[in-house]
């Protein structure tokens, strides 16, 4: 079973997607999902020109030497865009070997480990009220764990807040060019503690309370933070600080019991070797869609699993479906799994693109018994939303300076 075509889609039903379709000369396919939130075009070019021609005539069954050679054949290993193309590829191969076996890609992974997959929906409020009673209607609807985001007063804009915006937070596709937004860690300082103390006031304590910082901290404001919030038992602190000196989150770790998670924008297993081993985080966030597909993360997942490390992987709106299906075969079958980040599936227009029968009910997920990821994609519907250039903002502190998003 050879390849014979490789197809690449790039579509905007409120927010761009990359979609590669992998075909093969006995007419099956499988899909891919390859969006890099911002630079999706790169990813698209890359994938066109530097991919596809090699990968024709190529053994479509042979999923570890082609993600070999696209890795190490390439010289210039690592790379956002060349592990989101990887990652596009890799999925759509896991896609046809399943379809070809006639079984859901998490039986080819070793077969389910659990009934059902646990989510973390998202609470974000124009201020802590606002949020607790965003979190109070979704554990209405049977969420059990939930990430409470709030806007900083004084601050124009939050992360993870939506304000006046219509459409998710990232979304920028009518500013053709990147917003600016402000941040002051002290100004945070005074709002987040307090987010969480009358969170518990008034959610209780059965609920699992998780926090996205969002990289905005150095580490040892981190260890400060954990600290202050260890009397509000939460789940998990995410990306409280940078961890490109992995070695930093030492830091954080030596002061605080609160348990961390790290790695939505890592591309490799290199990115998290030390944090894991180390036993310097307790969740990894890495996403099959930025970190070389299902074949990575299956290799990240079983290392985690040796140092008590859980996966949690990333769910943002950037996402599609099909990174979402391909993370619900691996939560499906790691036996380390922790938690799935659960945003719903997109616009109606989305919905229509990107068709699954992937059930969600009581605050967990039920992964989809159909051969391969599970997962359709209509040309048609996607061909009425053609890419709108989109950026993700930049942060600055109040005098100016750079600082992460
Ligand atoms: O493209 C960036 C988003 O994926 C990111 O900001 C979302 O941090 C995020 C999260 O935890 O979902
Ligand atoms: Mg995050």
């Amino acid at each position: 079973m050879k390849i014979s075509d490789i197809k690449i889609f790039v579509t905007c039903p409120g927010r761009n997607f990359v979609t590669v379709k992998v075909i093969t000369d006995n007419g099956l396919f499988g899909l891919g999902d390859a969006t890099l939130n911002g630079r999706e075009m790169a990813v698209v070019a890359y994938l066109q020109e530097h991919v596809a021609p090699c990968l024709i005539g190529k053994d479509a069954h042979a999923i570890e030497d082609i993600w070999q050679y696209l890795y190490k054949g390439v010289y210039w290993r690592k790379g956002a865009v060349n592990m989101a193309a990887i990652a596009g590829i890799d999925m759509a191969l896991w896609d046809i070997k399943g379809k070809v076996a006639g079984l859901p890609v998490y039986q080819l992974l070793g077969g389910k480990s659990r009934k059902s997959v646990g989510l973390y929906a998202h609470a974000s409020g124009d201020d802590i009220a606002d949020t607790l009673l965003k979190a109070e209607a979704l554990m209405a609807q049977g969420f059990k764990a939930i990430r409470l985001q709030s806007a900083v007063p004084g601050l124009k804009v939050t992360y993870g807040v939506l304000g006046d915006k219509e459409n998710y937070y990232e979304l920028q596709g009518n500013r053709p060019l990147p917003p600016e937004e402000d941040w002051s860690t002290p100004k945070y300082f005074n709002m987040v503690v307090e987010l969480f103390k009358q969170a518990r006031e008034k959610l209780g304590n059965d609920v699992q309370l998780l926090h996205d910082v969002h990289s905005r901290l150095t580490p040892i404001e981190s260890a400060r933070l954990g600290k202050l919030l260890e009397p509000y038992n939460l789940l998990f602190l995410e990306d409280a600080s940078i961890a490109e000196n992995q070695d930093s989150y030492k830091t954080i770790r030596q002061h605080t019991t609160t348990p961390l998670a790290i790695g939505e924008t890592y591309n490799t297993i290199w990115d998290c070797k030390d944090l894991i081993q180390n036993q310097l985080i307790d969740y990894i966030r890495t996403a099959a869609t930025h970190a070389g597909g299902i074949t990575s993360l299956k290799r990240i997942a079983d290392f985690a699993g040796i140092y008590n490390v859980k996966t949690a992987p990333h769910g943002a709106p950037d996402l599609s479906p099909i990174c979402f299906a391909a993370h619900m075969h691996l939560n499906a079958w790691a036996p380390n799994f922790g938690i799935q980040e659960f945003v719903g599936f997109g616009t109606q227009e989305a919905q229509q693109i990107f068709t699954h029968d992937i059930q969600v009910k009581d605050g967990a997920a039920f992964v989809s018994d159909k051969p391969g990821l599970g997962v359709d994609f209509n040309e048609d519907a996607a061909a009425l939303y053609p890419y709108k250039r989109s950026y993700l903002p930049v942060s600055r502190l109040e005098d100016g300076t750079l600082w992460n998003w």
